[in-house]
């Protein structure tokens, strides 16, 4: 990454809540390692347009191991003709662990996208639902107001790398944009599996790279 960034670039900050931080309720590894450099990249207003999205489950959220008799959390199951993982419940909406996290100062958004409202279908994507009974449903909500602000790049940053940052990330690039990862402001919920996302994100055309820290 280079500075200065590009006017027609945003920043979206994937899922920086404290139920994907150590002890909350569907932690990432090193989750809270990401907070402070995402503070001063807000701080520093590098980005001319920065979104948060904000993973936002009604109880009784269908990815919710809890709502599957017998099942436990990381299973996978079928669902509407997908493998959909089973997760610990988490980011129940207006609980304390869904919010966005505490130490960073969000007056800097100039806006949130709430997912994963529907009871019935899971989201991953800032940018559209995953498979539904209806299939997948392109929201292109977020796609139209970053074009109708002329962005055409989107650096993504926050948790989980393996999951909401991967196919957020991977929309974005095939809708049309520029992606970029910026691979020290993220961390996995399994990591395990994060080898293989590296690759995923190669495949699908984002580039990985490294905050570089802001001049003073
Ligand atoms: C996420 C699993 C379930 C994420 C959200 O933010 O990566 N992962 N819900
Ligand atoms: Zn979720």
């Amino acid at each position: 990454m280079r500075y200065p960034i590009s006017q027609r670039a945003a920043l979206i900050v994937v899922d920086v809540q404290p139920d994907f931080m150590p002890g909350g309720s569907l932690a990432c590894h090193e989750g809270d390692a990401i907070v402070p450099g995402i503070r001063r990249l807000l701080d520093s207003r590098a980005f001319r347009h920065v979104v948060a999205t904000q993973d936002w489950h009604p109880r009784g959220h269908v990815s919710f191991a809890s709502s599957h008799p017998g099942r436990a959390p990381f299973q996978r199951i079928p669902l509407y003709g997908h493998a959909q993982t089973l997760w610990p419940e988490h980011c129940v909406q207006d609980t304390p662990g869904a919010a966005l996290h505490p130490a960073i100062d969000w007056a800097r958004l100039d806006k949130v996208v709430r997912k994963g409202c529907d009871p019935r279908v899971d989201s991953y994507s800032g940018f559209r639902e995953n498979f539904g009974p209806n299939g997948t449903r392109p929201s292109t909500e977020l796609a139209d107001w970053l074009r109708s602000r002329g962005v055409d790049e989107v650096y993504v940053c926050g948790l989980a790398r393996d999951v909401c940052v991967l196919w957020t990330a991977q929309d974005a690039a095939a809708l049309g944009f520029k992606s970029r990862v910026l691979w020290d402001l993220t961390r996995p919920v399994t990591p395990e599996s994060d080898l293989a996302s590296r690759t995923k994100f190669d495949q699908m055309g984002v580039d990985v790279v490294e905050t570089l820290p802001i001049a003073a």
